[in-house]
């Protein structure tokens, strides 16, 4: 999960509240000079843009509704895999995936980096950060969901609506953007919502897991407020993505108390959701660093853990994004697998990074091996419901068309959809799960049935071994698992 705000938001970031109402209204007078010469607004085709929420028109004139074509079409906004109601495994393409569309980076990507400023300017952005405009944007999202036939959406709540000076302001307009969002959405569904705890300076030294007791308070009171709202849209998920709760240096950390503020901060989540009825799974989404040198939650392994010894497994599951897998030293498959056989797969926020660059660049997954693999393990798991595939992902900075947006997402699931495809003739054809069957065909026999139900002591083994003496060891048949799997891609 990255997170994005316009140039603007980042100055109004040095406010600190009920201290320097001077430079506030400095900052004020600044965001208003940048207002007076918007860059996008009014829209070349003469689109009303102003202070209101009002928007003449489509968001995304000249794209319809993205249709299956198949394998022939060379249509760039046309599905040529995914075909949403088509059954593979008994069940629907579109049941396996529940594609979601992550608002942060649709709505809110500006290409901006460390080194530049954004590049993106949609028709419908008047370069503010203002309550219209963030229903605006919302009405955009909607728009844009239902032409991509998405049935879901991910939001971070400070991403949806404007902060405040106070977090009763902040709250109001949430409360506000979220009325829309409601209004708007019809048969559209959250897939997971989320309390931003990462980009205000309040937070630099993390949220629930921050030295100062009163950011602890704010985050829980924030998370409170996102988790009803979440609920509100009928949610099925809320995730906790602690980009902040870790560590630059040990020397000036107490990290036992840390994790044990962490463990209780998500043990009164639990106890909120179960106050209020929210039936959602709650989501842990580990990443191992960036921006903190160290992220407590670092991989499923780690989490899974932490989970199980603060006694909070049966209340969470994970939320594995394939870019922070391959962060942490893993591959997305690996930490599905882990998160699997831990009874913990909840999520997918289906993205992946660049192997030349050390970062989270969260782009969108195209490789049909890589996709081929994550299915493997969602078909193993069932499918992954009530979660789904989060498309945490976010256009190259120098992608600059509107209709990049489309491109990139259709791309994302049909390189998905690929993968299911494969997944299921590996699956049909068999060879590969008889060649793991034959690998480990030693422990079908009665003493192998004794070693795996706890029933072969030291004693009995040392027997066996002198009466077996030197063994024959079979080959592990990597190159033929392989060939098998590239038979299918
Ligand atoms: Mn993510």
């Amino acid at each position: 999960m990255r997170k994005f705000q316009p140039y603007i938001y980042h100055k109004s970031m040095k406010m600190k509240a009920g201290k320097l109402l001077l430079l506030l209204l400095c900052l004020k007078a600044f965001s208003y000079a940048v207002i007076a010469t918007p860059q996008t607004c009014p829209a070349k085709d003469g689109t009303a843009c102003g202070d209101s929420d009002d928007w003449k028109g489509e968001f995304f004139p000249g794209i319809p509704k993205i249709k299956y074509e198949g394998l022939s079409s060379k249509n760039p906004l046309a599905f040529k895999w995914y075909n949403a109601e088509e059954e593979i495994l008994g069940k629907k393409m579109k049941d396996w995936f529940r594609f979601s569309v992550a608002f942060w980076h649709t709505f809110r990507g500006t290409g901006s980096d460390p080194f530049g400023a954004p590049t993106k300017y949609w028709p419908w952005e008047d370069g503010t950060n203002s309550l219209a405009m963030a229903k605006r944007r919302m009405r955009a999202n909607f728009e844009f969901i239902d032409k991509l036939g998405v049935d879901w959406w991910c939001f971070h709540d400070r991403d949806i609506a404007p902060d405040g000076n106070t977090l009763e302001e902040a709250n109001a307009n949430l409360d506000e953007v979220v009325a829309l969002a409601k209004e708007l959405q019809g048969k559209k569904k959250v897939l997971w919502g989320t309390a931003q705890l990462f980009m205000h300076p309040r937070y630099m030294h993390g949220a629930a897991t921050s030295s100062e007791l009163g950011v602890y308070a704010y985050a829980a009171a924030q998370v409170k407020k996102a988790m009803e709202v979440t609920h509100y849209l009928g949610g099925e998920n809320y995730v906790f993505w602690g980009g902040r709760e870790g560590y630059q240096s040990l020397l000036n950390t107490d990290m036992e108390r840390e994790l044990n503020h962490l463990a209780r901060f998500f043990e009164a989540a639990v106890a909120y959701k179960k106050k209020i009825g929210f039936k959602g799974t709650l989501l842990i989404e580990p990443k191992p660093q960036e921006p903190t040198k160290h992220q407590y939650d670092w991989d499923a392994a780690t989490t899974s853990n932490f989970l199980r010894k603060y006694g909070l497994i049966g209340e969470f599951k994970l939320n594995i994004e394939c870019n922070h897998a391959t962060l942490s030293g893993h591959s997305c498959h690996h930490e599905l697998e882990t998160a699997r056989i831990n009874g913990l797969l909840g999520n997918i926020d289906a993205n992946t990074g660049d192997p030349q660059v050390g970062w989270d660049t969260d782009q969108f997954l195209v490789d049909i091996q890589e996709a081929t693999m994550i299915m493997l393990s969602v078909i193993k798991n069932g499918g992954i419901a009530p979660g789904g595939f989060n498309f945490d992902a976010k256009l190259r900075r120098e992608s600059t068309d509107v209709e990049d947006l489309f491109i990139a997402h259709i791309f994302g699931m049909d390189t998905m959809a690929r993968g299911l495809r494969n997944a299921a003739k590996l699956i049909e054809n068999g060879s590969l799960a008889e060649l793991v069957r034959k690998r480990y065909q030693s422990f079908d026999t009665e003493l192998g049935a004794l070693v795996e139900a706890g029933k072969a002591d030291f004693e009995m083994l040392e027997k066996k071994a002198k009466e077996w003496g030197e063994l024959k060891v079979a080959s592990a048949k990597q190159e033929l698992a392989e060939m098998i799997l590239q038979s299918v891609l």
